[in-house]
């Protein structure tokens, strides 16, 4: 059975990918709030095996250490999942919290090549491999009082073109993933818990879930082997792009 890393396996998208993996994958789920891991663990170890990593991809040490801690069962990587990242603040660039700016490049770019560069040697032994990288379509088209979480998501667009060409001799696939709009925790980390602006994000239109993702993420990694799936944007039906959203009554 292949083994798949997912990172921000705590919540939201990260945590639907490993609820659909689990019935044909072994599982090693990463996040940063280990309680939750921890259930996670309890309810899918019914199913395959599981194992729990806690960091916070921004902590370049932590993120080696506990990647290379990985017990010889789990060693065997095939899948990683780079999913972890998020937004903080929707504010004009110069109004914008540095602190935030700043929080979006560490997890969003650099957390995401830590994870990286950590897995690559446990996938590279195997001449074949497998990473997906969640993107948006912030990576796509930059809107108003995004400058940075969508120069953050550029990045990665960036990231996923160059591994694929980079781990081309390696037999090791990249799989872009670019949603747009998907009702988790994400408005709600953005506008900082004020849940009535989180809720306003989706008013009368019906967003993606979490679930939705999911199952591509899953379609994505089960093509046949020679097939490279390079890049996937996925909207609701409501949203053409970041400022055309078809919403009820409006
Ligand atoms: C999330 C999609 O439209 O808020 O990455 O940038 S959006």
């Amino acid at each position: 059975m292949k083994t798949v890393i997912i990172t921000g396996a705590s919540s939201g998208i990260g945590q639907a990918i490993a609820r659909k993996l689990a019935k044909d994958f072994k599982l090693i789920i990463c996040g940063r709030r280990q309680d939750r891991l921890n259930e996670l663990k309890t309810e899918l170890s019914k199913t395959t095996d599981v194992h729990t990593l806690n960091f916070d991809v921004r902590e370049k040490d932590k993120v080696f250490e506990q990647i290379n801690s990985l017990p010889e069962n789990f060693r065997k990587i095939d899948v990683l999942i780079n999913n972890a990242g998020n937004a903080h603040g929707l504010a004009a660039f110069q109004d914008a919290d540095l602190e935030d700016l700043e929080k979006m490049i560490d997890g969003n770019v650099k957390g995401m090549i830590y994870v990286s560069k950590a897995v690559l040697p446990l996938m590279m032994k195997n001449q074949t491999g497998h990473i997906v990288n969640i993107s948006s379509t912030a990576g796509k088209e930059v809107y108003a009082n995004g400058t940075t979480y969508c120069a953050s998501k550029y990045a990665v667009e960036a990231l996923s073109k160059g591994m694929r060409i980079d781990l081309l001799p390696l037999g090791i696939k990249v799989t872009n993933i670019a949603p747009g709009m998907v009702e988790t925790e994400f408005s709600l980390v953005r506008f900082k818990n004020d849940h009535h602006k989180a809720k306003q994000a989706y008013t009368g239109m019906t967003p993606l879930t979490a679930e939705d993702i999911a199952e591509t993420v899953y379609f994505a990694i089960t093509q046949p082997e020679h097939v490279q799936l390079a890049d996937i944007t996925i909207l609701p039906k409501a949203q053409a792009s970041a400022s055309n959203i078809l919403r009820k009554n409006s």
